[in-house]
């Protein structure tokens, strides 16, 4: 029992670094980021903040369809995969920017997704290891098991990881993956993103589980509660997680307590069902600030540089997205042709009345 000392049933969540940058006393217990993953984590976190400031901003100008913004989890995804290996399956839902710039996939790819041209969701297999983005509620998780079940049979040593949010965890699609992996004992990892809402739905309503991280015990697999919102903490549990896979001992739950700092969707209001003072709150625990003070303690970098970094990364997404928005050769249809090898009845209607719809406002 790797995390056994870490039980969520008796109330236990790991946090490395604290809200003010300072590491705890006993995290050298842990497997820590070296300075380079670190400042790696840093890079990728500007930059992921930066896209998604600029898709919230293009939307209000009418240039960017609905965008799901990851602002304050990032660290959820970002430490998690930087801690495995460039060939371990990454299966994300659809909130993961932070992880899929970690895994090296282009922005561009990812703006052209909820640009709406389905080319940005194909993704290289042999060279990302990862998934499409997934908006079908924890399906993603059973694809996952799947994945993992396989690498099993060939006898590697690959793992996948499988992103969900809270309110994914009551889906039934979640239960029976995880049900699969303890039995099968795959190397799956099982990362929960609990941002607190499934769209305006709090936590609290969705589940009478005092943690998520415990839904694990019931498939005898270990679930562990972490502070996702802690890179440290993130990148502990995910790469004692990854041994633990790799070495045969099976799955693991991994629930990252974080809060999500922006709208569901920017098709979503949230004032309608949460106070300002909430969010006001929750931004002293943001993981960039977070991780800017433990860098700027240690001397890694300086605020001019992180400045400086951050200029960098908003004329990157830039040009990334006018790139997206120029691209002429996505129509209307891909939505519909990428489905099946044949188009069903039922999509060829949909397609035309679509079609029919667009022609007539657009006249
Ligand atoms: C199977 C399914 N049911 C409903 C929806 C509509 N839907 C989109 S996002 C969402 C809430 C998801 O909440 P959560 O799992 O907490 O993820 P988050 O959006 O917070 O990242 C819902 C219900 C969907 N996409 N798929
Ligand atoms: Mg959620």
């Amino acid at each position: 029992m790797i995390f056994e000392a870490l039980d969520p049933r008796k109330g236990k969540q790991l946090q490395l670094l604290n809200e003010k940058g300072k590491l705890s006393k006993d995290a050298d217990k842990y497997p820590l980021m070296s300075n380079d993953v670190a400042l790696k984590a840093l890079d990728i976190l500007i930059t992921a903040r930066a896209a998604d400031d600029w898709s919230v901003s293009l939307q209000r100008q009418g240039r960017m369809p609905t965008y799901p913004p990851n602002k304050g989890q990032e660290a959820n995804t970002i430490g998690s995969l930087l801690a495995l290996n460039n060939d371990d399956w990454f299966v994300p839902a659809f909130r993961e920017l932070g992880g899929v710039l970690t895994r090296g996939i282009p922005l561009k790819n990812w703006y052209m997704y909820y640009y709406g041209n389905e080319e940005g969701n194909r993704l290289e297999i042999e060279k990302y290891h990862t998934l499409p983005q997934c908006v079908p509620i924890a399906s993603q998780y059973l694809h996952s098991v799947g994945l993992a079940y396989a690498e099993k049979f060939k006898g590697s040593k690959r793992l996948a990881i499988a992103f969900v949010g809270d309110g994914g965890t009551s889906e039934g699609d979640f239960h029976e993956a995880l049900n699969f992996a303890g039995v099968w004992n795959t190397a799956n990892i099982f990362y929960i993103q609990n941002n607190q809402f499934a769209i305006s739905v709090r936590r609290e309503f969705q589940t009478a589980s005092k943690t998520l991280a415990e839904k694990a015990f019931a498939y005898n697999i270990e679930g562990v509660q972490i502070d996702g919102n802690d890179m440290f903490a993130v990148y502990a549990a995910t790469k004692m997680a990854a041994d633990k896979a790799r070495s045969g001992n099976g799955p693991t739950l991994i629930e990252g307590v974080t809060y999500r700092l922006g709208a569901h969707t920017t098709a979503d209001d949230p004032t309608r069902y949460r106070q300002d003072d909430e969010v006001e709150k929750y931004l002293q625990f943001d993981p960039l600030i977070r991780l800017e003070k433990y860098l700027i303690d240690n001397k890694l970098i300086d605020e001019n540089e992180i400045e400086k970094k951050k200029k960098e990364a908003k004329d990157y997404v830039t040009e990334e997205f006018k790139v997206v928005e120029d691209m002429k050769d996505h129509t209307l249809e891909d939505t519909y042709i990428y489905m099946y090898k044949e188009m069903p009845e039922i999509l060829k209607m949909q397609m035309k009345s679509q079609m029919e719809f667009i022609k007539e406002v657009e006249k």
